[in-house]
Formats: C-alpha cells, sequence, structure tokens
C-alpha cells in the first residue's frame, strides 16, 4: 500500500483486522520498522483520538512524529491552480507539500468538509492537493468525505465483540446541534459494503448520504423498526447530503435505553466526540453495552496496521 485514502485501499480487510488484533497484543514488535522514519501529521482541525491514537502508533512502530497544527500555526494555503494569490492565502499546496515530503517520509492529513457546497467537498481538495504534490505517502485523518482510520477501528471493534459471523449492524442518525461532516458514516458504510456485513442505515427523511456511497444499502426511516434485533447499535449525526449542510435537532431520534431495549442487547458504538443527553443519554452511554472507549482504543491499532503496510512498501 503507497496511500491510505479511502478503506478500499486495504486490498484484504478481514487480514488487516486480524493483524491489527495481533498488534494489540504485541504493539511494539515492529519497532525497527519505522526507525528513522518520520511522519508528520498535520491537522486543518481539532483532534483527540486521531492526534493522539496516530502519533502513538507510529510511536509504536519506532517513528519520529512531528505534529503541526496547520489552522492555527501554518501559512493559510492556497490549493487552487492558476490563481492569482493577492488576498488571504500566503503559500501554494504545491510548494507546501513538496517541502513537507523533503522532512517526512510519511504525511497524514486531516481537513474536514466546509459543509458550503458538495461539489467543493467532494473534490476533497486538501488531501487531493498533497496526493497531487507530496512525493512520499499520504494518509487520510478525516478529510471531506471519509474517515477510513475510524472506519477500520469500528470494524476491528465489532470483529472482538461479535458473537455471530453476521451480526445485525444498524448506523442510527442523531441529533445535533452543529452541523458534522457525513466522513465518518461515509466510511462506516464503505467499509460494510467491504465485509459483507447485515446492515440497516436509519435517518430522518431528507437526511439519506450520498448514494454513491450507499449504493444497494437498506434505508428504514423508522428509527424503533431498525433497531429490532441488532447486535450493535453505531450512532453518528450527519448533516443533510441532499440539502446540503442543513442540520437537525430532532430530538425523536436521540438514543434512549428504551430504543437499546428493542435490539437483541446490541452494543452501543459512537467515533466520540459524543454530545450528552444530545445525541445519547447517560445512561446509554455510560452503561454496559457501551464500546465507545474501546473504540477510540482500537485507533492505535487501526492506524499501526497502516503504517506498517506503507513502511513495508516503501522498503521494497
Ligand atoms: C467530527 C465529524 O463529525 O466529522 C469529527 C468526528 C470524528 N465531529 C465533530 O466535529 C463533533
Ligand atoms: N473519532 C475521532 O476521529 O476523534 P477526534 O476528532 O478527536 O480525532
Amino acid at each position: 500500500m503507497n496511500n491510505f485514502i479511502n478503506i478500499s485501499d486495504l486490498k484484504d480487510i478481514d487480514k488487516a483486522i486480524e493483524e491489527a488484533i495481533l498488534l494489540k497484543k504485541h504493539p511494539t514488535k515492529y519497532q525497527n520498522i519505522g526507525k528513522n522514519k518520520t511522519i508528520g501529521l498535520l491537522f486543518f482541525n481539532s483532534s483527540l483520538r486521531t492526534r493522539l491514537s496516530t502519533q502513538k502508533a507510529a510511536i509504536n512502530l519506532g517513528m519520529n512524529v512531528m505534529v503541526m497544527n496547520f489552522s492555527k500555526e501554518g501559512w493559510a494555503l492556497e490549493f487552487d491552480d492558476g490563481v492569482l494569490m493577492n488576498s488571504s492565502k500566503s503559500e501554494h499546496i504545491k510548494e507546501a507539500a513538496q517541502v513537507i515530503s523533503q522532512y517526512c517520509d510519511i504525511v497524514a492529513v486531516r481537513a474536514f468538509a466546509e459543509l458550503k457546497s458538495s461539489a467543493i467537498d467532494n473534490q476533497d481538495k486538501v488531501i487531493n492537493g498533497f496526493l497531487k504534490y507530496a512525493t512520499i505517502p499520504v494518509v487520510n485523518m478525516e478529510s471531506a468525505t471519509g474517515h477510513p482510520l475510524q472506519a477500520l477501528a469500528d470494524a476491528i471493534t465489532i470483529a472482538e465483540h461479535t458473537q455471530k459471523k453476521q451480526p445485525k449492524i444498524v448506523l442510527s442518525w442523531a441529533p445535533h446541534p452543529n452541523a458534522l461532516p457525513q466522513a465518518v458514516a461515509n466510511s462506516f458504510v464503505e467499509m460494510l459494503h467491504q465485509t459483507s456485513a447485515n446492515f440497516v442505515i436509519t435517518h430522518p427523511k431528507g437526511f439519506e448520504l450520498n448514494s454513491e456511497i450507499t449504493k444497494n444499502a437498506t434505508i428504514e426511516y423508522n428509527q424503533e423498526k431498525a433497531f429490532e434485533n441488532a447486535d450493535f447499535i453505531y450512532v453518528k449525526n450527519w448533516s443533510s447530503y441532499t440539502n446540503y449542510g442543513k442540520t437537525s435537532q430532532d430530538e425523536t431520534w436521540k438514543i434512549t435505553i428504551a430504543k437499546m431495549k428493542l435490539t437483541n442487547q446490541a452494543k452501543f458504538m459512537h467515533c466520540l466526540p459524543v454530545r450528552r443527553n444530545v445525541v445519547v443519554d447517560d445512561a446509554v452511554l455510560d452503561g454496559e453495552n457501551t464500546l465507545v472507549i474501546q473504540q477510540a482504543n482500537n485507533r492505535t491499532y487501526a492506524a499501526q496496521v497502516v503504517l506498517k503496510k506503507i513502511l513495508e512498501n516503501e522498503k521494497k
């Protein structure tokens, strides 16, 4: 593997999950793979888990890590070619990416959707700018359209906690005061497609995800019906794709104990950060069926398996 931009960049996701579970048992077994190699982690948006778990994964592989908060400390970058740069943008991605490539062996980038225009967000200008101009492998730490490291961690968590070969997995929309990207939900669905899982997506009308991503997935507009017999309830807010960037705080979609009782004692999953009692009640989040802390832990091993594959490829 050279770049990790989408979950489909992993040739065999089941093997990657197995490998991550092994790495979790022996996290520092491959300390030599990253020796004298440097990863640059570039953040255009906030982060807790992605920043620390990717750093931890790199350290476990013996790498050096440089982190840069681009939104506050970097020059404002221009991503369009051929423009007259006489306003707020100080530097073009063309130079920035080539310069960073001289200091690092891998570059990882977080740049969220702006949620103003689907046409612009679908171009995923930041990550694609790095892909175009960097001369080193690029890793997606949540772009405008996807968050594959999260989806891989979620796949690992489901594999660890399922009793069945084909558990019923429900991806449920939940309310939120802010307009949030579709990236986490997109990558979760792409991951489920790749594992041929049994899954249902539930959301209010008008909150359909990009139909190119959901393809033939089952959509159930009745949340309670979707929850019946579920083994995993994966919760996420996303803003509307069809009415781009519009959000909703419809509290009838909040995850409650009463709704969880409709399931097959389902495990509760969320990528975090989560707003208590807006997205999900305290009683569910603090209950014994919650996997949110384990999901966050698996972010390290998801990142580690990805970085390991890239470093191994580099040596060939
Ligand atoms: C971000 C999102 O929904 O994409 C990051 C989630 C990992 N969430 C927030 O901004 C709250
Ligand atoms: N789940 C996740 O990506 O968390 P952060 O935004 O804190 O990195």
